[in-house]
């Protein structure tokens, strides 16, 4: 499951640097914060998740 967690947050990384484009499904699972943009508090989230300070 990490992995797949890190992988996530390689494309969040690649999206907001523009390497990759987003679906709109994709865009509202990224914004995990849900403040409705896919930013580096996103990317920044996931990884407080893949080290266990934070909940999804
Ligand atoms: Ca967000």
């Amino acid at each position: 499951m990490a992995e797949s967690q890190s992988n996530h947050l390689c494309y969040i990384q690649k999206q907001m640097v523009g390497l990759s484009d987003f679906t709109n499904e994709q865009i509202i699972n990224a914004d995990v914060n849900g403040d409705g943009v896919v930013s580096i508090f996103d990317a920044t989230h996931i990884q407080k998740y893949l080290v266990g300070l934070v909940e999804i």
